[in-house]
């Protein structure tokens, strides 16, 4: 369908439309979000921004899925990660943000070392949703400084991922992380200082 045709819709009933798909296989959840682009507007109360770093922060959940909105001032970026095997959908609602995948040549769990290269970039926007694409999971996400405004992100992730593999591509060495969320159903987590808009 096109966006043309795609009125947007607030976050309670983009979710409620997820949950009744039942199946999160792909070819049922990508159509789902690019025939559903979301009111920017309605993710304000699940909203913090923090000078450090990009914030994630935690939209709803349950066994098969999580959404998260992200919040990214401009100039910051994610490390280059995998998502656990899970599958991972984005869509922006505010600015845009590149993408750019990752092919992993060698990994060697024993070592914690790696071999990658970059491959394809993408520039995600309000008319651009992505599906991390599950033969090159390995990604990193930057609000390029170049853009010039913030952004903020939805991810859908299925299932829910609590760490991820982190990697140094110039070093040739990853490592695995726990994932913290900056806010959880619009409360900020404990120590977290992030800033509504
Ligand atoms: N996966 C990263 C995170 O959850 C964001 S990059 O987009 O998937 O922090
Ligand atoms: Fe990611």
């Amino acid at each position: 369908m096109s966006e043309k045709s795609s009125p947007r819709v607030g976050i309670e009933e983009f979710l409620k439309g997820l949950q009744a798909l039942g199946d999160f296989g792909s070819e049922f959840v990508f159509p789902y979000i690019k025939d559903h682009p979301l009111e920017a507007e309605s993710l304000s109360p699940f909203l913090f921004f923090s000078p450090t770093s990009y914030t994630r922060n935690l939209v709803f959940r349950n066994e098969l899925f999580e959404v998260l909105a992200l919040c990214w001032e401009v100039g910051q970026v994610s490390r280059v990660h995998n998502h656990r095997g899970q599958q991972c959908w984005m869509a922006v609602t505010m600015g845009r943000l590149k993408n750019q995948n990752y092919r992993v040549l060698d990994h060697n769990p024993e070592k914690l070392t790696c071999r990658m290269e970059p491959t394809r970039t993408f520039v995600i926007t309000p008319t651009a949703p992505l599906e991390v694409d599950p033969q090159e999971p390995v990604h990193q996400v930057l609000n390029l400084t170049e853009y010039g405004e913030r952004a903020v992100s939805l991810h859908v992730y299925s299932q829910p991922i609590p760490s991820c593999e982190v990697y140094l591509p110039n070093r040739g060495t990853y490592s695995d992380v726990d994932l913290h969320f900056t806010s959880e159903y619009g409360r900020l987590c404990d120590m977290e200082t992030a800033v509504r808009p």
